[in-house]
């Protein structure tokens, strides 16, 4: 088994905490995007789709979607659970986890994507990038009024949706997306997430 990964991107990053949250090792192969190599013959045998992450298992299966990747993971390595534990809480962890992932990692991905000089042999649109970083603001005072009440995002335990949040949020800060001291509640989150040990994964 071994993972596809890149360092300094958020997709892969998700699952590099993932498996740091659950005490799992696995050799991992580094694909930089910055030169390419998601582009090579080779490992678009792995996935087609040209991106990382992507898991491949020892019967050559690959997977190569982030969630599906933890999701693997987290039916051969149950605890901690981090997608929720009876049925109400997994659904809420989902509920949450989607959000995280449609309003702060997606959103913070593309105002980087549409600015970024990295990307600039794409179709850049800045009006796209405008509204993505507006929606990651957006979202912020909204999960500063949610985690008033609680200390994680999706409860009282730490999930998938916190580590969603934070490779989102940390991704922002590129294009100076950056969680402000003014919201308190999500600045204390923030703060209590980002010192996990799993957070320098
Ligand atoms: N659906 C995929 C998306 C993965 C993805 O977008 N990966 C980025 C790195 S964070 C990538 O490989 N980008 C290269 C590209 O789009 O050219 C997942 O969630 O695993």
């Amino acid at each position: 088994m071994r993972l596809y990964d890149y360092h300094a991107a958020p997709n892969p990053r998700l699952v590099r905490i993932y498996l740091a949250e659950k005490g799992i090792s696995i050799p991992t192969v580094q694909v930089d995007i910055t030169k390419g190599e998601h582009q090579s013959a080779e490992f678009l045998k792995h996935n087609p789709m040209g991106r990382v992450p992507v898991l491949e298992l020892d019967d050559s299966t690959c997977l190569s979607e982030t969630v599906a990747i933890c999701r693997y993971f987290e039916a051969l390595h149950p605890e901690p659970a981090l997608f929720g534990s009876d049925a109400k809480n997994q659904a809420v962890v989902e509920m949450w986890r989607r959000r995280m992932e449609f309003d702060v990692a997606l959103p913070a991905m593309m105002a980087m994507r549409h600015t970024h000089p990295m990307f600039a042999h794409e179709k850049q649109i800045e009006a796209y990038a405008e509204l993505s970083r507006q929606r990651v603001e957006d979202t912020m005072q909204w999960l500063n009024g949610e985690l008033g009440g609680r200390e994680y995002i999706a409860g009282d335990t730490y999930t998938i949706a916190d580590i969603t949040a934070l490779i989102g949020f940390d991704f922002g800060r590129i294009v100076d997306l950056r969680v402000p001291e003014h919201l308190p509640a999500l600045w204390r989150w923030y703060q209590s997430v980002r010192s996990r040990p799993s957070s320098s994964s």
